[in-house]
């Protein structure tokens, strides 16, 4: 399998903590979206990442949350430790859709600002109001749930989404934000960061031009 998509991405990053942690063997590619649109459009003419290029070169997986419930499916449900089922798998789903949000609307944000000669202030706005709100809605998610990680004791999709997406915003819109309105997210976000499989697939951000 080949990973295309740089680790500054919050989206690829969870597929590779994923790969790590189900210890799936995988070549990574790290490829800018605008720098090398021309090498990922051979696989996916969308020209986005994460994209996932299985052994045969032609079938080709996108969407982080679609590429996550292939991989559940490959190592099966005694290896597919990072999913839930039941109401945690309902839950799992519906942080990760607010989590990833947020990182679509930071991504979004980060566009508006560098893509274009002079930003939208109606679309800035809009992005900085949706990524806060969600913010605090995840604060007081997290908040109400005293275990290790969101679940339980083991990590989740969904513990893994939603510390890539704050460690996205968090860096790529540093100035923005007054960062400590949501403690517990910063402490959920940190505790995972520490781990090896986080570690291992990272990279500082770089701007669009970059990526
Ligand atoms: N919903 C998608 C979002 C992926 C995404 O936003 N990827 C960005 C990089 S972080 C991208 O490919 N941007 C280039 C583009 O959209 O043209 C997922 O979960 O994989």
């Amino acid at each position: 399998m080949m990973l295309i998509g740089q680790y500054d991405s919050p989206f690829v990053r969870r597929v590779g903590i994923a790969l790590r942690t189900y210890g799936l063997a995988f070549e990574h590619a790290p490829w800018s979206t605008f720098g090398d649109a021309d090498k990922i459009a051979k696989f996916n003419p969308l020209r986005r990442v994460p994209s996932l290029v299985m052994d045969d070169r032609t079938t080709v997986y996108m969407d982080s949350a679609a590429i996550l419930a292939v991989l559940d499916d490959m190592v099966g449900p005694q290896n597919a430790s990072l999913a839930r089922t039941g109401q945690d798998g309902r839950d799992a789903l519906r942080i990760s859709a607010l989590a990833g949000g947020v990182a679509d609307k930071g991504v979004s944000l980060v566009y508006e600002r560098v893509l274009r000669e002079t930003a939208l202030p109606l679309w800035v706005e809009r992005c900085r109001l949706q990524i806060a709100e969600t913010l605090d809605l995840l604060e007081a998610e997290r908040q109400l749930r005293p275990t290790r990680y969101l679940f339980d004791d083991e990590l989740s999709h969904a513990d893994v989404m939603l510390t890539t997406a704050w460690g996205f915003v968090s860096e790529a819109l540093a100035g923005e934000f007054e960062w400590s309105r949501w403690p517990a997210v910063g402490t959920h976000a940190a505790a995972c960061e520490a781990l090896p499989a986080f570690s291992a697939v990272r990279q500082p951000f770089q701007g669009p031009g970059e990526r």
